[in-house]
């Protein structure tokens, strides 16, 4: 009898939903991935990706062992090598560059795992006693969620559950069926108990098809769509005038900008008619409890910021945070527990106060000579949870910074990825299934804990492990890496993470997960995080950025030209997390091959049919891919659904040979969905 076991974990990938999972191991072979049913929010249930999650751990293509660079750079010639080797080696090269410059090594990483201890524990430790460039990581969220922390003080708003209740919900800039399907089950409870759902997105997405009400809006345009909302609501009256009076900030300068947004304008400017939006104001005034789902896809653009700011401020109107069904959910990252300074340790950098380098523009940053406004050049970069080379924008001018033969990259991976390829050092790292790790969620409110299922497979080693290895390497050069914190295993990190805080270490040992108390409605009473304690619509903290106090609308850079007269987004593929899992055979399947969604009269006027072979181009490069006609793009827009490798393109590119490097209003932050471009067919030859 095979000896099998049930361990406890959690999805550690950069989805709102973090799942709680239950791995069944059968003699220490890992042979199914499932929801665990007790845990609420996951309800025994995964989405298509992580349900393979065998297939992915055990996929042909892991990195097992470290692997150092033989041919020229991004030729993807390598040579196993020992860890001793490789780590020792990699010390060296570290120290040497610190001892002269410890600027000039840049760590980058995103949430290729969102685990505390493998994505912000003792890699932070490392490079703060480094004193390397600090990384700003504002590819995915900064601009809304910066915006909403200037109206809200931080990142709160409903609980989830909540949404069940609800009897109006406007989708926002998400495609939660893809993207945030646990949530979309709640909007299911209260679709059958009467509900409306509203979805607004410029694409007929998998959840626009199951909404009853679908705004498709010109990208960019959603703070002219919602200041006519308030429009409507003030000549209305659908106001809460006592919960404006109690609690919010700047009401008669914000009613003053929103009466200057009359439908008409809107209109014009959003590409909707003027009876979609008095329809949709009618039914956000009137109907309660009203609950906004706001997600990150309508801030990638260079109003971003200011456009959640706008929608933010709706729910004040109409007094819908008085109810613990009605309000807005953008993150709910907030309310997070865990003691970071503990786990990361800042106070390493001593009296050094590094640089800080935007991860959104890697291109320029590892292009740049060096000078005395932005410091040295980088010389060695630290890649991990990161696939920078396909996922970060404008990649021609990445995949040349990677290119450089005299910078010296080390990338933690799984796999081979377009990153992986350049790098001088790629070392094996283990996977959720194979490391300890703690969580919080951006879309729910709860903690959860992972357990190793299945020993390291291959000679992986977890990140903790090994920024561990490499401090303990390092400490033969520098006496400091020799401190007794770079030895504090993942697991001691984990409780550390949660050490006298409302979460209890063992319930989590215990149950895989615990809920942070919290009360019901957050801003039924204000009480607000803001300085002032109230929703702050005027905030006069922005002056100070050089950003208007009061939420506007704000054009795209790129708006569509004779040159470029298509607007492009690329938003996600369903089976695909970002550039996660675009190797994995039965998904990769799903999706098919990197297509280009049109309008059929867009595509009619360039002779362009159903599966046509496309070249997708602007002044920054081009991309083949293949026409869809699948009727979710509206006129004037096209879609390419991200974010395949570039070396899966037909030509080596993805849809970030297109996108450019400026940022957003606030927050610092990419304009993927900002980007214009024009379409030509490619005859067959
Ligand atoms: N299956 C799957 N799930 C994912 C991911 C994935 O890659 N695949 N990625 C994860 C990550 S990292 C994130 S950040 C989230 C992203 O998920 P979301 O926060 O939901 O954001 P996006 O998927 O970027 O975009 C969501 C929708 O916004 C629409 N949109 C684009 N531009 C605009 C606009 O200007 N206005 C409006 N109103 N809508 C616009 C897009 O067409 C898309 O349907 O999802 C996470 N979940
Ligand atoms: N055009 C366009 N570009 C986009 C977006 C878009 O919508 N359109 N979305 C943007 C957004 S929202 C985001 S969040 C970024 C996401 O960009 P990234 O954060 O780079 O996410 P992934 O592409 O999923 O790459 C994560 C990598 O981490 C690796 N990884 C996972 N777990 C571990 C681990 O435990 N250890 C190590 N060492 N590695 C691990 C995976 O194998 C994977 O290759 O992309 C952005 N880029
Ligand atoms: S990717 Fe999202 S929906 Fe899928 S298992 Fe992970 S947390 Fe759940
Ligand atoms: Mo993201």
């Amino acid at each position: 009898m095979p000896h099998i076991a049930q361990v406890r974990g959690a999805c550690p990938h950069d989805c709102p939903d973090t799942c709680a999972l239950i791995t069944t191991v059968a003699d220490g072979t890992a042979i199914k991935v499932q929801g665990n049913p007790e845990h609420a929010h996951t309800d025994g249930v995964l989405c298509a990706k992580v349900s393979k999650y065998t297939e992915r751990t055990y996929h042909a293509g892991r990195v097992l062992q470290p692997l150092k660079r033989s041919g020229p750079k991004g030729s993807g010639q390598f040579t196993p090598v020992s860890w001793d080797e490789a780590l020792a080696d990699i010390a060296q090269r570290l120290h040497h560059i610190a001892q002269h410059n410890p600027e000039a090594i840049l760590p980058y990483s995103y949430a290729g795992t969102m685990g505390l201890v493998q994505s912000e524990s003792m890699d932070r430790r490392f490079f703060h006693q480094l004193g390397a460039s600090l990384l700003d990581r504002t590819i995915c969220a900064s601009a809304g969620s910066e915006a909403l922390t200037h109206t809200y003080g931080g990142k709160l708003g409903m609980r989830v559950e909540f949404f069940a209740e609800s009897q109006l919900i406007l989708i926002w800039g998400s495609n939660s069926i893809a993207s945030n399907l646990h949530f979309w089950r709640y909007a299911q409870v209260a679709k059958r108990n009467g509900a409306k759902l509203v979805c607004i997105d410029p694409r007929k997405s998998e959840t626009a098809d199951k909404c009853h009400e679908h705004l498709q809006l010109l990208p960019g345009t959603d703070a002219a769509l919602a200041l006519a909302l308030m429009h409507e609501l003030i000549v209305n009256n659908w106001l809460d005038h006592d919960y404006l009076a109690q609690y919010t900030q700047g009401w008669e300068a914000l009613k003053a900008r929103a009466l200057e947004w009359p439908p008409e304008r809107s209109a014009q400017v959003c590409g909707l008619t003027v009876e979609q939006i008095q329809s949709l104001a009618r039914d956000y005034g009137t109907t309660k409890p009203a609950a906004i789902r706001l997600n990150y896809g309508m801030q990638r653009v260079r109003g971003g910021g200011n456009a959640v700011r706008a929608i933010a401020c709706l729910p004040a109107l109409i007094g819908a945070w008085r109810n613990r069904a009605g309000g807005l959910l953008l993150s709910s990252s907030g309310v997070s527990p865990f003691n970071r300074p503990a786990v990361q340790m800042p106070q390493l950098l001593g009296q050094r106060r590094p640089r800080t380098l935007n991860m959104s523009q890697i291109g320029d940053v590892l292009l740049h000579e060096g000078d005395a406004q932005f410091g040295p050049k980088v010389q060695a970069v630290v890649v991990y949870n990161s696939n920078p080379v396909a996922v970060a924008p404008e990649s021609a001018k990445v995949a040349a910074g990677f290119a450089r033969e005299d910078l010296f990259t080390v990338v933690l991976e799984h796999f081979m990825t377009d990153t992986a390829d350049n790098a001088d050092y790629v070392l094996p790292a283990t996977t959720q299934l194979e490391h300890w790790d703690i969580h919080g969620s951006y879309g729910h409110t709860d903690v959860l804990l992972n357990r190793p299922a299945i020993a390291p497979e291959g000679q992986a080693r977890s990140n903790g492990q090994i920024f561990r290895d490499l401090a303990s390497h390092m400490a033969r050069l520098d006496s400091a890496f020799a401190a007794a914190h770079f030895s504090d295993s993942d697991e001691a990190l984990c409780r550390a993470a949660v050490a006298h805080t409302a979460i209890d270490f063992e319930e989590l040992m215990e149950r895989g997960f615990a809920h942070i108390p919290l009360p019901d409605a957050p801003f039924a009473e204000g009480r607000f995080a803001t300085p002032s304690g109230k929703c702050e619509f005027d905030n006069p903290a922005l002056a100070r950025l050089g950003i208007n106090t009061l939420p506007d609308y704000i054009p795209n850079y790129e708006p569509p030209t004779a040159d470029y007269p298509l607007a492009m987004i690329s938003p996600p593929a369903r089976n695909f997390l970002n550039s996660t899992f675009t190797n994995v055979a039965s998904l990769a399947r799903m999706e098919d091959k990197p297509m280009l969604e049109m309008h059929p009269d867009d595509a009619a006027l360039r002779g362009i049919t159903d599966g046509d072979r496309l070249r997708v181009f602007n002044a920054r490069g081009e991309h083949v891919c293949h026409a869809s006609l699948n009727g979710r793009a509206r006129l004037g827009l096209v879609v390419g659904l991200g974010i395949w490798w570039r070396k899966q393109g037909a030509n080596g590119t993805n849809v970030n040979e297109l996108t450019h490097q400026k940022l957003t209003d606030i927050g610092r932050a990419p304009c993927f969905y900002d980007c214009a471009v024009q379409v030509q067919r490619i005859a067959p030859t």
